[in-house]
């Protein structure tokens, strides 16, 4: 490089000292870069559970060998989320609550719907449950785009899984709907870990049988799940039929994201052009961009006096080059950073509960699909957070009345299970 001719992207001024670059002809504030700002919010986020998840390991665990000198981090026994491939699988690593009676004390509840009796094709979500809370050991609870961090500033804990019948695909309806009602009659924010879309039925009249008023639902799959009946009986291709029958919701209120290709089924297009669902492909979304595609989903769900909405997100939505372990891959679906940027926003305005399904472990590679599934979840859950919709700010400030209780619990040095 000639002192004539200086590479454009080598500039020879201090620009630390301005925070300012030129790049070609546009001039760049550093300062203004999202991963400059998530920099500075991360100074402002506590460690206050992970220091007490700390101390307690030490307590439970026993201090570690004289020889470590990480006296801190490293317990006997394995107690917190430090050796993330060791220790009992949970979501997260987050605490297992055995008694169901009191998740009335916490704020999020993830629970496994280890279900796949409803399944038409390739069989396996019922092990998505356990595959995701496996993999789910890799992420850490702070997540860097939007400053938030998930163990300090939401209490999630895993309730472990509703007892499924697999030889019943009826019994189960009600079985799961008699325990997602449970939860959200908690006051528990739901996160199901599917299962075959079959659960979408039980799962949303369980949400409505609770909350009682009318609910919207958004709806990511390449297929609609609007089907009366599949093979003489009710499956994962027919949930929203049943779940429109249902008092608290009608398919008017239904927006479903992602649909196409050659798995669409015939009577359920028809049941949709019936009932006024709404139907964007990828390329409606593609062509509307992110953001306004996630906001006419919020129309549509939030539409007709609706006053909560339910998020359910079919992983084969995503193109099976990234999701390869579900059911009916269908090629030509999104990417991951776009599905990731739509629930962003679309959790932004908050919501009831969600769920993950479809997920099929046997037929996944390096785990890939059930990672997916985890990131859908705890955008999700991020994202709430970040919109003052669960849990609390960065500077403790509880954004809902649960979180207020959770906090006036911590500070008193109850415990809270
Ligand atoms: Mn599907």
């Amino acid at each position: 490089m000639s002192d004539q001719h200086p590479h454009p992207h080598h500039p020879s001024h201090d620009w630390r000292g301005s925070r300012r670059l030129t790049v070609g002809d546009k001039e760049i504030g550093i300062a203004d870069l999202q991963g400059e700002q998530a920099k500075r919010w991360e100074q402002e986020l506590p460690d206050t559970v992970y220091r007490e998840g700390l101390r307690r390991a030490h307590e439970l665990g026993l201090p570690p060998a004289d020889s470590v000198v990480d006296k801190d981090q490293i317990s006997t026994f394995v107690r917190n989320d430090s050796l993330r491939f060791a220790g009992i699988q949970t979501f997260l690593k987050m605490p297992y609550v055995e008694d169901v009676n009191l998740l009335s004390q916490h704020e999020v509840a993830v629970v496994g719907v280890p279900f796949d009796t409803g399944t038409t094709y390739r069989p396996g979500p019922r092990h998505a449950p356990q595959a995701m809370r496996a993999i789910s050991s890799l992420l850490a609870p702070y997540y860097f785009e939007l400053g938030v961090d998930l163990r300090e500033q939401l209490d999630i804990v895993d309730a472990g899984d509703i007892f499924c019948l697999p030889g019943s695909i009826e019994k189960s309806y009600d079985q799961i709907t008699k325990g997602i009602q449970h939860i959200c009659d908690q006051g528990a924010f739901p996160v199901v870990l599917g299962g075959d879309h079959a659960i979408g039925f039980p799962t949303a009249r369980g949400v409505m049988n609770s909350f009682d008023r009318k609910i919207g639902v958004i709806h990511f799959d390449r297929h609609v799940d609007t089907a009366p009946r599949d093979l003489d009986e009710r499956m994962h291709t027919t949930p929203y039929y049943w779940a429109s029958h249902e008092k608290h919701f009608d398919l008017g209120n239904l927006v479903q994201i992602g649909i196409g290709g050659m798995q669409v089924s015939r009577p359920g297009i028809k049941e949709g052009r019936d009932g006024g669902t709404v139907i964007m492909t990828v390329d409606d979304v593609e062509q509307l961009g992110i953001d306004q595609a996630a906001d006419l989903a919020l129309e549509v769900a939030w539409s007709n006096g609706a006053e909560g909405v339910y998020l359910s997100f079919d992983i084969d939505c995503v193109d099976p080059g990234f999701a390869p372990g579900t059911g009916w891959p269908e090629p030509g679906g999104f990417l991951p950073r776009e599905v990731l940027k739509l629930i962003r926003r679309i959790a932004s305005e908050g919501l009831l509960g969600m769920e993950v399904v479809e997920v099929s472990p046997p037929f996944d590679v390096s785990d890939v699909t059930s990672l997916l599934g985890v990131r859908i979840i705890t955008e999700t859950l991020c994202s709430l957070v970040n919109a003052g919709k669960l849990g609390s700010s960065r500077s403790g400030e509880p954004h809902t009345q649960r979180a207020r209780e959770i906090q006036a619990r911590r500070a008193t040095g109850l415990p809270s299970q």
